[in-house]
């Protein structure tokens, strides 16, 4: 009989005896959470102001679950927002109503309801993390799931003495709904954030951060995991520590051949485990994030800090800051991607796709478009494959477990429907889209690659996609427009990193492959919120198998209505 250690609140914790769920595998056990989706006024860069939390935390509180676990989690929302959680990088397999993403997958949690997440942790191990999935809610509402292997299987590297989350953030001053609604309504970008975070902490470096200052403590000679989360909205994160190198081992809970670095680049949605070993001098060293843009666009550059400080020194020692890139430096950001390399071990296998049944090709494009109601008649937009995403009013994935017609349709095409030189000079003309509610249909247990090809519409950038329901293979990469007489020659079909997020290059592409074994609606997107926002995102639809483990499962009975 198993027996589950639950956490409520991240405050105490108990041990309950299982009774009635004989059908869970003995190795397993159910932890169960209770979120409370509430508003607490929280105070930094000497602003106080009231956020949305999971159970008045900011971060909220961490998911800890043992591979083969279930894990059933009753969000609660005393907020006056509608709310849906995410868990990011979970693959819910034949289960897409635990994924969270509002009017994909599930309608919005309502004020006053309640909704409990149920899924199994099924062949995973690392770190992931969860966030909200509606709006710019994810601001303020996240946190780290750890999942740590099965009992008995030891990590595939030095065993850690301790280990930490670090999760960075960003911070805004005023409320982050209302700086959306006015960017919307001019139809510009929202202003940028007033601070980074680590740990919902902007450190020394920002007014205000006595109290706003997280600090971790490390004993001489000593190996410590950091568990590194970028849950920043809009911003490419480089992450170093001030005279510590650190060992990549692990990237959105996959394990990695190790490398050691003096930084890493980390986009919204990805993690990264490191080791890092205490061997320096005692003192107090700064650890530090800071955007990584080479785009000629503006963001908040400014730099957020922590402290790894060694036992025993006193707090009135000045912290040493690392160097970071600056914040223009491809060629690390391009160098430190390739550095990224699945373990591939016989226990953690790279089973890459070699024969691929579906080739897609979707331009990433920014554009203006018509909008009556902005301050110039115009409204920034994103699209792929010239098509900008409208969010439905349905949940799709119930639109298509019931059948009901007209909530979206499955004509996404799958190559740009006007080809030209994406990545040639920049492109003015032509920057309208089309919008719709256009998805694209995958038969099951057929294998995927897919090139994601940014463009010079409106300027080149690089945008983060994420697919959920999956990891994939990202198995090449280049700057400038896809060749496919000579790209996929040159791609890494051994190897490749394996992850759920991967940052599309300034004015480049990403090619990634996967198995679509996993029968549901699974959304993929910029995870720059931003472009989100601006319909950067399009679902995927998986056909169900013909076996009896193929389909998707029927979905819970508090399925939240719209
Ligand atoms: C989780 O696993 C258990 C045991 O195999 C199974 O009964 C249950 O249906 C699974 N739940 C989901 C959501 O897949
Ligand atoms: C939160 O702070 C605001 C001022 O910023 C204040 O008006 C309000 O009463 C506070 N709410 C709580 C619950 O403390
Ligand atoms: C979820 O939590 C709410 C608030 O505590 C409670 O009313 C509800 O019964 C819970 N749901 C489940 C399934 O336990
Ligand atoms: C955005 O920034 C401008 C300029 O600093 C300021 O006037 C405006 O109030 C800000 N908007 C919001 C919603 O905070
Ligand atoms: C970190 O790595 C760099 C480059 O590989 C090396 O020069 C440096 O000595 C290392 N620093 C430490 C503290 O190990
Ligand atoms: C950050 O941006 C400001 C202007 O937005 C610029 O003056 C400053 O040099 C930038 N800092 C770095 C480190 O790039
Ligand atoms: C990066 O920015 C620095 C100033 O912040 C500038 O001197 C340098 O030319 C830029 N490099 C590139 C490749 O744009
Ligand atoms: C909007 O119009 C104003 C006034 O004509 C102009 O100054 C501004 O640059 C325009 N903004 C955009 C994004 O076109
Ligand atoms: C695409 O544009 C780039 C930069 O403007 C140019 O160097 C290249 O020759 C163009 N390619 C084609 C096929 O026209
Ligand atoms: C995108 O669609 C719009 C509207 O249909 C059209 O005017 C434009 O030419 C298209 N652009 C591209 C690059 O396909
Ligand atoms: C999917 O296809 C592969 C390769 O043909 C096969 O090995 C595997 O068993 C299939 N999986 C399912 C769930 O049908
Ligand atoms: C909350 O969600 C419901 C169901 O989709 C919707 O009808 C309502 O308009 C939403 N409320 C807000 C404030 O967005
Ligand atoms: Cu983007």
């Amino acid at each position: 009989m198993a027996i589950g250690k639950i956490f409520f609140s991240g405050s105490f914790f108990f041990f309950l005896y299982l009774v009635g769920f004989i059908s869970i595998p003995a190795d397993a056990a159910v932890k169960r959470y209770q979120f409370d989706i509430q508003v607490k006024n929280v105070s930094r860069l000497c602003h106080a102001k009231p956020i949305v939390t999971v159970n008045g935390m900011f971060p909220g509180p961490t998911i800890y679950a043992r591979e083969g676990d279930r894990v059933l989690i009753n969000v609660t929302n005393y907020a006056q927002y509608n709310m849906s959680i995410h868990w990011h990088g979970l693959e819910q397999f034949r289960n897409g109503w635990a994924d969270g993403p509002a009017y994909i997958t599930q309608c919005p949690i309502q004020t006053g309801h309640s909704y409990t997440y149920d899924f199994n942790v099924t062949a995973q191990r690392g770190t992931l993390w969860w966030h909200a999935h509606i709006f710019w809610l994810r601001a303020t509402v996240y946190g780290a799931i750890v999942i740590m292997p099965k009992q008995g299987t030891p990590f595939p590297f030095t065993q850690p003495y301790r280990e930490t989350n670090i999760i960075l953030g960003e911070w805004w001053n005023n409320d982050v709904e209302e700086i959306v609604k006015q960017g919307n309504k001019l139809g510009l970008p929202p202003n940028m954030s007033d601070a980074h975070t680590i740990n919902g902490k902007p450190g020394p470096l920002f007014p205000c951060s006595e109290k706003h200052t997280f600090a971790m403590e490390v004993e001489q000679g000593k190996t410590y995991l950091l568990r590194i989360i970028n849950a920043a909205l809009n911003d490419e994160l480089f992450f170093a520590i001030a005279g510590h190198n650190m060992t990549v081992v692990e990237i959105d809970a996959v394990y990695t051949k190790p490398f050691t670095t003096q930084a890493i680049l980390i986009a919204p949605g990805q993690t990264t485990n490191v080791l890092v070993q205490a061997t320096q001098a005692p003192g107090r060293y700064f650890m530090a994030a800071r955007p990584f843009m080479d785009a000629p666009l503006t963001v908040d550059n400014k730099t957020a800090t922590a402290i790894l400080q060694y036992k025993g020194v006193p707090n009135t020692v000045l912290p040493i800051l690392p160097q970071l890139p600056s914040p223009n430096d491809t060629a690390f950001a391009l160098s430190y991607n390739a550095r990224l390399r699945s373990l591939n071990s016989p226990q953690y296998p790279a089973n890459v796709p070699l024969k691929v049944d579906r080739h897609l090709v979707y331009t990433i494009g920014l554009g203006i478009n018509p909008c009556a109601t902005c301050l110039n008649g115009t409204q920034l937009t994103a699209s792929l494959n010239n098509i900008t995403f409208v969010m439905p009013q349905t949940g799709l994935l119930q639109a298509h477990y019931f059948n009901i017609k007209g909530v979206f349709r499955t004509d996404f095409p799958d190559r740009p429907p006007k080809p030209f030189n994406y990545t040639g000079a920049p492109l003015t003309a032509n920057l309208g889209t089309t919008l719709g509610t256009r998805l694209s249909k995958i038969a099951f247990n057929s294998t995927v690659e897919l090139v994601l090809q940014d463009t010079n519409l409106l300027t080149v950038e690089s945008h983060p996609f994420h697919l959920h329901g999956y990891n994939f293979f990202v198995v090449g990469t280049g700057i400038g427009n896809f060749d496919p007489a000579k790209d996929p020659a040159k791609f890494n079909l051994v190897d490749p990193p394996e992850r759920n997020t991967v940052g599309v290059p300034t004015g480049g592409w990403t090619a990634i492959r996967f198995r679509a074994d996993n029968p549901g609606v699974w959304f993929m997107h910029c995870h720059l919120e931003l472009h989100t926002g601006w319909g950067l995102k399009t679902a995927f639809v998986v056909e169900n198998g013909k076996g009896p483990d193929q389909s998707i499962l029927p979905p819970p009975k508090d399925l939240p209505p719209c």
